[in-house]
């Protein structure tokens, strides 16, 4: 394979589409070595074939505010690739939602996906809409017209939807309610449904649990644990939330959250209700962390910083890609930092992977991390089509089992002879090998 090559092609088809060409770049340095050993990958195209979605539909939503004014958003679904199972993804709705960026999330979910030992495709989608300041019903007005556009391409064994940035249970209820009402039946073709309607236990917390079990796995390895560690976290939404409850009952303490406006570092631990004070800051719709240190008047805010400058021994990024840049990353070195855990997808730029791993810092990235809270999907459609429910004891055990399971996979590819554990190696190859002996099997499609 000649990454080279196969990048300036990708490039020329897709120029300026930058998150999607960082995601693919990086997969395909990690795989180059074990790609070169198959040459019927090579014969076959699989990565020409792995790294263009298999389709994109993309649709004008249309949406009356609530001043009777007529709205337009772009929707996107991008269905990468369903060669191990439906297609399965979130749906994030923020302003800076492009094709570029959705692409680059369903490029990463389907080696997540793989990962996660459940049968499950990679997709993603959303919309350039910002539930920012937007009331209740216009939220709801939006969600139905989205589905409006989207629903023909939906389906239990076809393309399953469920939240990211911007869209949570409220959304994925009003998402899934018209859809149920236009097929008119209860297919379940939503995950991260409430409860009540064919939801699973615990997964508003599985992205953020399944990641500190993860955390538990790396320490585990080097015969450390949790106890009295300090952790810097980024984001103050559900992601961030599951995270900082499940490091405090772990022993560790929490001492930053962040938003748009800056961070907030709390030196006595964002623990009890301090935890779901986040919950409150972020239903306000404000999407600001300034009031916390008004309401705590022990923590102080930093506005416009990133939290990545507090000395700390742990630190996850839970809020958006690229959000530990190169110089972040040296500062966090500098500062001793032993552990790096990726709960937000590619948090990291290309730079500062490589300046963890050069430093041989303890560094897993999101695809491994963050798989938990797919994986509760997976579960929650398993659940649906046995038309039963498990209890919170049920999922989380199997939680346990998938997060083992994605650190065994990672430590079988990535382990180097020297002994430093490679995570993005070990977690790109293991999820590319799935994948491209799925499409081998297949034949050529
Ligand atoms: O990035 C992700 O893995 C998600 N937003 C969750 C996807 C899902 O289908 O649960």
């Amino acid at each position: 394979m000649d990454i080279n090559n196969i990048m300036n092609a990708l490039e020329v088809k897709h120029p300026g589409e930058k998150e999607y060409l960082q995601a693919v770049r990086e997969v395909l340095m990690s795989v180059v070595d074990v790609y070169n050993q198959h040459p019927e990958f090579e014969r076959n195209k699989i990565i020409e074939r792995m790294v263009e979605p298999d389709k994109i539909v993309t649709f004008r939503v249309t949406w009356l505010d609530d001043k009777g004014e007529v709205q337009n958003n772009i929707g996107y679904r991008v269905q990468f690739n369903n060669a191990i199972g439906p297609y399965k993804g979130g749906i994030r709705f923020h302003a800076s939602v492009n094709l570029s960026i959705l692409k680059f999330l369903g490029f990463e979910q389907t080696f997540k996906n793989a990962l996660t030992t459940l049968p499950m495709g990679g997709a993603k989608g959303g919309s350039d809409f910002s539930p920012r300041g937007k009331s209740d019903r216009e939220i709801m007005r939006f969600c139905q017209a989205f589905i409006l556009g989207l629903w023909k391409n939906l389906g239990p064994d076809r393309d399953v939807p469920a939240g990211d940035i911007g869209v949570g249970g409220r959304e994925v209820g009003y998402m899934y309610g018209m859809y149920k009402k236009l097929v008119d039946e209860h297919t379940g073709t939503f995950t991260g449904k409430g409860f009540d309607f064919g939801g699973s236990r615990l997964r508003p917390e599985a992205t953020g649990f399944g990641a500190l079990y993860f955390v538990q796995n790396m320490l585990a390895l080097k015969n450390e644990d949790l106890k009295g560690k300090t952790v810097a976290i980024s984001g103050f939404g559900n992601v961030a939330w599951g995270a900082a409850t499940k490091a405090t009952e772990l022993g560790a303490k929490v001492v930053t959250i962040s938003g748009p406006d800056g961070y907030v570092y709390d030196p006595d631990g964002i623990s009890g209700e301090k935890i779901d004070y986040m919950l409150d800051l972020r239903s306000s719709g404000d999407d600001i962390v300034a009031p916390y240190a008004e309401k705590y008047p022990g923590a102080t805010f930093y506005p416009g910083k990133k939290p990545w400058e507090q000395k700390v021994d742990i630190a996850l990024p839970c809020a958006t890609q690229n959000e530990v840049n190169g110089e972040d990353a040296r500062q966090m070195v500098a500062n001793g930092v032993k552990l790096v855990a990726e709960v937000s997808n590619m948090g990291c730029t290309p730079e500062a992977i490589d300046c963890f791993i050069e430093n041989r810092i303890n560094y897993a990235p999101g695809k491994a991390v963050n798989a938990g809270g797919v994986a509760c999907s997976g579960l929650e459609m398993t659940q649906d089509a046995e038309h039963l429910q498990w209890t919170a004891e049920e999922v989380d055990a199997k939680l346990h089992q998938i997060m083992a399971a994605i650190h065994a996979q990672c430590e079988k590819y990535g382990m180097q002879e020297d002994g430093y554990l490679n995570y993005m190696k070990g977690a790109n190859i293991a999820g590319f090998m799935k994948v491209a002996n799925a499409m081998m099997e297949q034949g050529v499609i």
